[in-house]
């Protein structure tokens, strides 16, 4: 029943050292395109490239199989049923949470919590957490450079309680301002949270450190990872944080379902997000008592197929070796930013020392909106718009970027086709 194994992508043993550009080889590249199914269409006749990875990702064939096979042959509701086919799907299920431990280095599968994604990962911890241990006159951390979803759970937290939201500025290339950073805390900071991977400028924040300095002040951490995870090894005991969140559909697998780990002791405090089946161990009229973490936190039918999925797409990625996807994704980065930087009237927003593959950029006085739309003439997909980071643009004094944001199976080609595309754009508007 594995329709994982038989498929697993294949790297060759010994990386190509004479190729410095990359980790992987022309063959392993063109094999690991090969699983994706949709690298293959073509966009009005031209091959499709795809650069909205930060967006979401594609699929590979192995996910797309184990999704189908769950439907086919293996659904049932998980953690309820005595007869067979619901005892292999909680199984197959509660196996997907331990590859997920696996994957971010947590400590205990009970530390793994299922939720729709990102973005209900960080209303939960506002629900649970912040709710509960956040006051009047207290004061949470967040940074210039979040996605709306790590900033309006947090500004509805403070209107309700009264609470303040304190900012860290960046400068100009999109780096967090770490001496502004430390003069934040205070006697009333309660809590930070912070992007781990900039979605609009690519920015890889120095989170380990900035976590230590929130913990010499007793404030938790929120590290939202949905552009790290994807990208980038990341073992939440290393890193020490005390909530780490991110979504499956950038990472491979199914829309639908994403991940909330939590330290065991933060969570046993926290109170439950939604109240419902599976939360609870014992209701009656006058009490109900709550079941233990995870499942306190998931109430409710799951996306059970979507999270099997997660885990086959765990499965994937860690085959081809995160440290491979980061050094190939870096390299794409590189060569893309060198050609664009030659480019006459663009201009890149986010250039960071530390970077992950984002590559966003003004040109001219050309609309982004217009730039994504002629390079989808070319069959090329780009962002446009202001990528749910309003405070980014307008800290960068602009409405919008284009934004190509780069995956394992993109190529070098694919980067020049990007860069003719950007030229014949340049034509149109000149
Ligand atoms: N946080 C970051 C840093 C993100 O990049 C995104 C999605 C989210 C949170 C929300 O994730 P969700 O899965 O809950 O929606 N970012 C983008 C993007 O850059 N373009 O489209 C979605």
């Amino acid at each position: 029943m594995n329709v994982r194994a038989k498929n697993q992508p294949q790297l060759s043993s010994t990386p190509n050292h004479a190729n410095a550009t990359s980790a992987f080889s022309a063959s392993n590249i063109e094999r690991i395109r090969a699983d994706f199914p949709i690298l293959q269409r073509s966009i009005h006749g031209k091959p499709l490239v795809y650069l909205d990875n930060a967006a979401s990702s594609q699929m590979p064939q192995q996910v797309i199989d184990r999704l189908a096979h769950y439907q086919t042959h293996e659904h049932a509701n998980i953690h309820r049923g005595v007869h067979t086919l619901s005892q292999n799907a909680t199984t197959e299920y509660e196996n997907a949470r331990l590859k997920v431990m696996n994957f971010i280095g947590a400590k205990e599968s009970r530390e793994i919590i299922f939720t729709h994604g990102t973005t209900e990962g960080i209303n939960l911890v506002m629900h649970g957490y912040g709710r509960r241990f956040i006051g009047e006159g207290d004061e949470i951390i967040i940074s210039a450079m979040e996605h709306h979803s790590n900033i309006v759970p947090w500004q509805m937290l403070c209107e309700e309680k009264k609470a303040r939201l304190r900012i860290i500025p960046m400068n100009d290339a999109g780096e967090l301002l770490l001496d502004e950073y430390a003069k934040l805390f205070n006697k009333n900071t309660k809590f930070v949270a912070l992007t781990h991977v900039s979605n609009a400028l690519g920015t890889i924040n120095p989170v380990r450190e900035m976590i230590a300095t929130a913990h010499q002040y007793g404030a938790p951490v929120l590290l939202d990872g949905a552009q790290a995870a994807p990208h980038m090894a990341v073992n939440v005991q290393d890193l020490d944080c005390d909530f780490y969140v991110f979504s499956s559909h950038k990472m491979c697998g199914p829309t639908g379902v994403g991940i909330l780990y939590g330290k065991a002791a933060l969570l046993e405090k926290m109170q439950p997000y939604q109240g419902g089946g599976d939360m609870i161990l014992n209701v009656t009229f006058e009490r109900t008592t709550y079941n233990d973490i995870p499942h306190k936190f998931e109430a409710g039918t799951p996306a059970i197929a979507a999270g099997i999925g997660l885990g086959a797409a765990i499965d994937y990625i860690t085959a081809i070796g995160l440290e491979n996807i980061a050094a190939h994704e870096q390299a794409l980065l590189e060569y893309a930013s060198e050609a664009a930087r030659s480019i006459p009237g663009l201009k890149i927003i986010g250039t960071a020392q530390h970077k992950a593959a984002v590559l966003s950029f003004i040109l001219d006085d050309i609309h982004p909106h217009d730039i994504g739309t002629l390079l989808d003439q070319e069959g090329i997909a780009v962002r446009a718009g202001h990528h749910c980071a309003q405070p980014v643009m307008q800290r960068f004094g602009i409405p919008a970027t284009a934004r190509a944001s780069f995956a394992f199976y993109n190529t070098f080609e694919e980067v020049d086709a990007l860069i003719a595309g950007i030229h014949t754009v340049k034509k149109v508007f000149a």
